[in-house]
């Protein structure tokens, strides 16, 4: 197994340590907590750069290595960082590898202020970031031992 760690920051109150797992079988589970978020849905995703130099700004668009567009987790036409929401409390299941040439590792996980769409919205924005608002919390993805 192959493990990884994110520890979220942000300048508005909102943090957290999201915790990935690659099993043998190629999915990763997701796990962790979060705090200071406003109740409802917040979109989350991994973003393409692991850095945080000017904040979550400067993580660059949705991990993208297929160059698809934005969509749900379900979705075969996503980006391979569209996690869609995070609920509070709730973890989940993913096809997010660690390892080989997607590897998310050293790229960034982001939290947002409002619910991703999962590209169904009808918003300009819907098929490239969910109209998901702005990027309250993010942490850069590292291995863990
Ligand atoms: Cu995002
Ligand atoms: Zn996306």
């Amino acid at each position: 197994m192959v493990k990884a760690v994110a520890v979220l920051n942000s300048n508005e109150g909102v943090c957290g340590t999201i915790y990935f797992a690659e099993e043998g079988d190629g999915s990763t589970t997701v796990t962790g907590s979060l705090s200071g978020l406003k109740p409802g849905l917040h979109g989350f995703h991994v973003h393409a750069l692991g850095d945080t130099t000017n904040g979550c700004m400067s993580t660059g668009p949705h991990f993208n290595p297929a160059g698809k567009e934005h969509g749900a987790p379900e979705d075969e036409n996503r980006h391979a960082g569209d996690l869609g929401n995070v609920i509070v409390g709730e973890d989940g299941m993913y096809y997010i590898p660690l390892t080989g040439s997607n590897s998310i590792v050293g790229r960034a996980v982001v939290v947002h202020a409002d619910p991703d769409d999962l590209g169904k919205g009808g918003h300009e924005l819907s098929k490239s970031t969910g109209n998901a608002g702005g990027r309250v919390a993010c942490g850069v993805i590292g291995l863990q031992g």
